[in-house]
């Protein structure tokens, strides 16, 4: 349960870190369809490495980061946390009584050489009008500082969407955001980070010898429409997880046109 004071903070620093959502047997069973899912893709010789493109990795050593978008898509443990009550709930405190989802994705940091993320904000990849956009991050496994957990640059939310310098990778200048400056968001196993897609962001690469393992759920409130016709085909986009749409055409949120059911 989220509380007001967590919510105030969400207000002022742009995230909150929020314990005990899921029950240790139900972080359990979600660590280990994650692995599995994991495995089954990299057996099957999918292409998962997600690091990203440009400039700022020139100076580190090679890495990887094993990726999956639309993880409820592979396993109905995962598709059943879209309403599990209490994470709901916890997305609903800061977005309001309504929360519709945008897509999931899964990262694993593989020990030793899991790749960083530069600062950036979410903002330029999926842009919308009241800027209600969130992610809630569930952690399966800790994740320090040496693990490469999650960083920002609380209050950054604030400034409104910020300049970048990669046309595709959308990251900030890493001369004025390094990540080495941002403050890290240690977590345990189980704890969720969510954050406005306005706050500056990014994580460093794992170099311990344990893998970091998250899945992030990027959600919003379904009035608050997409100005730009960006990343909207992610599996299961424009499901409620909680309340209701009160928009009374919804799909055209997407900029798509309305579908006509005949059958
Ligand atoms: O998982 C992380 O460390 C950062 C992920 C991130 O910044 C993103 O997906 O936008």
């Amino acid at each position: 349960m989220i509380t007001p004071q967590q919510v105030q903070q969400y207000q002022t620093n742009g995230f909150i870190v929020v314990s005990g959502i899921f029950t240790i047997p139900e972080i359990n069973e979600l660590e280990q369809e994650l692995d599995a899912i994991i495995a089954r893709r990299l057996a099957g010789k999918v292409h998962l490495d997600a690091t990203w493109d440009g400039d700022w990795k020139n100076t580190l050593p090679k890495t990887e980061i094993f990726h999956t978008h639309g993880i409820q898509a592979y396993s109905a443990t995962w598709a059943r946390v879209l309403t599990h009550d209490r994470f709901t709930a916890a997305l609903a405190a800061v977005t309001g009584p309504n929360v519709q989802l945008h897509h999931t994705k899964a990262f694993i940091k593989p020990p030793e050489k899991g790749s960083a993320f530069p600062m950036h904000q979410d903002y330029p990849y999926f842009p919308h009008t009241k800027h209600t956009m969130a992610a809630a991050i569930i952690h399966l496994s800790d994740a320090t500082p040496e693990m490469g957990c999650f960083c920002v640059y609380p209050g950054t939310h604030k400034l409104g969407p910020l300049p970048t310098v990669h046309e595709r990778a959308h990251y900030l200048d890493p001369a004025q955001y390094p990540i080495d400056k941002a403050t890290p968001l240690p977590a345990q196993r189980g704890d969720i980070v969510i954050f406005n897609y306005l706050l500056v962001h990014g994580s460093d690469i794992n170099r311990s010898t344990r893998p970091r393992k998250t899945v992030l759920f990027q959600f919003r409130d379904p009035t608050d429409c997409p100005t730009k016709n960006l990343h909207t085909s992610s599996h299961a986009q424009g499901l409620m997880l909680r309340g209701i749409n009160p928009l009374p055409d919804p799909y055209n949120v997407t900029g798509t046109p309305t579908p006509k059911e005949t059958a």
